[in-house]
């Protein structure tokens, strides 16, 4: 039995955990919970992580069996378990940027202005509310993305100078955008799909995006 499982849904934001696990290079377990199927509401799923929210990772070793759930979290874990990976940058500065990036993406531009365009309905109810949430959401999304094209301009990744789980987790969104939320991505955002072109190129990258069975445009 594999130390690491993880549960995730293909295409959502655990996207990016999985990719973290592909490029540590230790060998795990990975457990489709469809959402649209409603695989995340099942007692035995709820059991596993009570918020009903994808992804979680089961870790098993040193004596103890735990769930980890927060995507952020299961980034900076798998990220600290294997430093060889480099998958956060070794100086302060650049962990505290990670952090930085990955507290915004999470909060602000994913559970604020992502979900209020796609979910709706979870902030308010009637169509005309409805309607304005969704606005409220796009106006969230659209300067995030152009903010980050922008501060990727005349860079290789996002923060230091290596593939970190910030890009991991910029391709969620990357993928979102044109597939989920139907805004046009590649014309507006001409840094974010160049620095995108170059996280799809990477080998364990390809694999996870074949294992989901997703498409990223
Ligand atoms: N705060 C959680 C949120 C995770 C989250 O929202 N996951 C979505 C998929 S991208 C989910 O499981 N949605 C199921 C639902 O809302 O019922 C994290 O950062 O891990």
């Amino acid at each position: 039995m594999n130390p690491l499982k993880l549960y995730y849904s293909p295409g959502a934001c655990s996207l990016a955990a999985h990719i973290t696990l592909e490029e540590i290079g230790e060998p795990y377990e990975a457990e489709r919970i469809v959402i649209a199927d409603g695989a995340n509401r099942t007692p035995e799923y709820l059991a596993i992580n009570p918020h009903g929210r994808v992804p979680a990772l089961r870790i098993r070793d040193g004596g103890k069996d735990q769930v980890l759930t927060e995507l952020t979290a299961i980034l900076l874990f798998l990220a600290r378990r294997h430093p060889v990976a480099r998958l956060i940058p070794e100086d302060s500065e650049g962990f505290m940027r990670t952090v930085e990036w990955l507290s915004w993406l999470a909060t602000t531009v994913h559970q604020t202005g992502v979900r209020m365009m796609l979910k709706p309905s979870r902030f308010a109810s009637g169509a005309a509310c409805e309607a304005q949430v969704a606005a409220s959401g796009r106006s969230i999304v659209e300067p995030a993305f152009a903010e980050i094209d922008a501060r990727l301009r005349g860079r290789d990744w996002m923060v230091g100078d290596h593939f970190t789980v910030v890009d991991a987790f910029l391709l969620v969104f990357f993928r979102w955008g044109g597939y989920r939320l139907h805004l046009p991505m590649r014309e507006p955002y001409p840094e974010y799909a160049r620095v995108m072109d170059r996280v799809r190129a990477r080998p364990a990258v390809a694999k996870v995006i074949a294992e989901e069975g997703i498409r990223i445009e």
